[in-house]
């Protein structure tokens, strides 16, 4: 996997907001394929008829079988996002989930499909909101453009990873009034990168193109993964590259020290300081 370094300001910006946009994170060849992939996974979905007034039927997220996609499996060590990721989580990560969305226009008078806004893997459920922890992130990659409001972007509550509180919405409202809900522009092979304490929500694609972004989220390895991510089989697993292998799931145990990616980073001097378990006195 190549280097690219986190600036201090890609830090503190993300930081601050809890997510980070990434412009051309995907060449155009890149997007191209992609594009290709997604659309082969996607096919029933883009070919069936308009149901009118189910805005769920025009909403796609499929989770399982992508990454037995070539080009889907060659984004799981993508050399311009994955590299952040580790410098703002550690070496000790791996793949937690995959999700391709795709979202057909939907006429303005349609109710909100999806509209709920929620920080992801559930954590909160069982630690509360309160000294929420940072474990993981998710690299929204933009395969269509995103350049006006409320076609179909994944809206981002600005600084809510801090928040330590639910999140405020008025009963006939279905936005929180007290944080800035950003609907970032940005385009096609752009990448967002978000952490899970970030408040988020789907929103309503009100465009006339069908919105397709690819989520490929990665989390420390003593996270489990998502049930629908399925563990890549052995011989898919020795032609990987050591990173892939590692993001993959393809040591024995969490003991296990994750070799690839702690190399790499020692490489090129970004490892994090050792956290000892005890210190003199
Ligand atoms: O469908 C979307 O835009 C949002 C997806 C989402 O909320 C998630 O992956 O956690």
């Amino acid at each position: 996997m190549d280097f690219i370094k986190l600036n201090p300001a890609q830090r503190q910006s993300f930081e601050d907001d809890g997510f980070l946009v990434v412009r051309d994170a995907l060449d155009t060849a890149a997007v191209e394929r992609l594009i290709a992939a997604g659309d082969r996974l996607a096919a029933s979905f883009l070919h069936k008829p308009e149901v009118l007034g189910r805005p769920e039927y025009n909403h796609l997220d499929l989770r399982p079988g992508l990454l037995r996609d070539e080009a889907l499996l060659a984004l799981v060590a993508h050399g311009s996002t994955v590299p952040l990721v580790v410098q703002l989580l550690s070496p000790n990560i791996h793949l937690h989930s995959t999700a391709l969305i795709y979202k057909r226009p939907e006429v303005s008078d349609a109710p909100a499909f999806r509209r709920g806004w929620h920080r992801d893997i559930r954590i909160p459920r069982d630690l509360g909101h309160q000294s929420l922890p940072l474990v993981g992130i998710k690299i929204c990659y933009c395969l269509s453009d995103f350049r006006e409001s409320n076609c179909g972007m994944t809206l981002m509550a600005r600084g809510s990873h801090l928040k330590s509180e639910p999140l405020e919405i008025s009963r006939d409202g279905v936005d929180p009034l007290d944080v800035e809900v950003c609907d970032l522009q940005l385009k096609a092979g752009d990448a967002l990168l978000f952490e899970n304490r970030i408040f988020h929500t789907a929103a309503p694609n009100r465009s006339s193109r069908v919105s397709k972004v690819l989520m490929y989220g990665y989390a420390y390895r003593w996270m489990r993964t998502e049930v629908y991510l399925e563990v890549p089989d052995q011989h898919l697993l020795n032609q990987a590259d050591p990173i892939t292998r590692q993001l993959l799931g393809g040591y024995r145990d969490v003991d296990t020290q994750p070799w690839a990616l702690q190399q790499w980073s020692k490489r090129h001097g970004v490892q994090p300081d050792p956290v000892p378990w005890t210190r003199e006195i």
